[in-house]
């Protein structure tokens, strides 16, 4: 369990003090619960277990002013722990005004989220990318490291996927090199053996450097592998389209329908392929318990919608 503070400020608040106890202790334990950024993972189930005798739809009530909710209220934001946090810890820190800005750009990211929903929720087939990337997010907790490594697929996955924890986020950074996801999935592993590393690569990508994923199983270091495979180099091929027009788009960027779940097979892991967006988030949880009982990586092969592009991708000035 991670030391880390908590908002001490609010026995200075008249509401929290002139609250109910079985409030306070609600609050409390929101505020044990909650994220280094302030979000609450909401689950009644626990809290009514902790704090017992409280009643949801009485709590939502009660605290609506203290939270902002975020995908339909199954997650809560909770700007004062922010500001505690980034506030008030050390009255010397420069942090104090940084705090307006940080708001600002939470309140951006909740209300862009919100927008997407569609998005993220879409049921069509094949998968829209951004349905996988939403269900990613979905599926990590707060000990996994998630790792992008692709082009069209990544990009979309970063409008989707919060960490849960500071330092659980890697991808190759600015010059975008691919390639790095198996050797990024076998540090991350062998340095937090405690943690779950989950990779998201493109089809592209994953074809570069996925044999060493033989020797993460050998040292130790099992991963879960999710591909996000459109038969094509996406990123690359969207430009090719808009600059020389769609015949040539194929041209140096089609690559062949590969079940890459059998791989994850060969080497005594679980595989899967995807077809339906109601299959990904079962078959993630599947892989998870599978790389915990055999100590081998699985691979997810998801298949997605390749005439779907990230925006990032169609606003690069090099194409236009
Ligand atoms: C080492 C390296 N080679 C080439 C590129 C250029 N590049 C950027 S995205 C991309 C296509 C990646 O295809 P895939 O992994 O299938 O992702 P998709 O765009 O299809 O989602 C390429 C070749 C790069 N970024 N790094
Ligand atoms: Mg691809």
């Amino acid at each position: 369990m991670p030391k880390r503070f908590t908002d001490s400020d609010k026995w200075k608040k008249k509401w929290f003090r002139c609250m109910r106890n079985d409030f306070k202790v609600f609050w409390i334990y929101v505020l044990d619960q909650c994220d280094h950024a302030g979000i609450w993972e909401v689950d009644f189930e626990a809290a009514e277990f902790f704090c017992s005798g409280i009643n949801e739809s009485e709590i939502r009530q009660v605290f609506k002013k203290q939270y902002q909710e975020i995908d339909n209220g199954k997650r809560w934001f909770l700007k004062d722990f922010v500001d505690f946090q980034y506030g008030t810890l050390n009255e010397n820190n420069r942090s104090e005004s940084r705090k307006p800005w940080l708001n600002e750009l939470r309140s951006e990211e909740i209300e862009r989220t919100e927008k997407l929903m569609p998005l993220f929720k879409s049921e069509e087939s094949p998968i829209h990318p951004y349905r996988l990337a939403w269900e990613i997010n979905e599926f990590l907790n707060k000990d996994t490291i998630y790792i992008g490594d692709g082009g069209d697929i990544v990009t979309i996955s970063a409008q989707a996927v919060q960490p849960r924890s500071p330092g659980n986020w890697m991808d190759p950074g600015a010059l975008g090199s691919l390639g790095v996801g198996t050797g990024f999935a076998m540090a991350a592993g062998l340095a937090n053996p405690d943690k779950e590393v989950v990779c998201l690569y493109g089809d592209g990508s994953f074809g570069m450097t996925v044999f060493d994923m033989e020797t993460a199983n050998r040292f130790g270091a099992p991963y879960i592998a999710i591909v996000g495979n459109n038969s094509h180099m996406n990123q690359i091929r969207y430009g090719q389209i808009t600059k020389y027009g769609e015949e040539r788009g194929n041209i140096g960027n089609k690559l062949g329908d590969v079940p890459f779940g059998t791989f994850a097979e060969m080497l005594g892991g679980f595989g899967a392929e995807i077809r339906e967006p109601n299959e990904i988030q079962p078959t993630l949880h599947k892989a998870r318990e599978s790389v915990k009982s055999t100590g081998k990586s699985a691979v997810i092969n998801v298949w997605v919608n390749p005439d779907e592009y990230a925006p990032g991708t169609k606003a690069q000035t090099m194409y236009k």
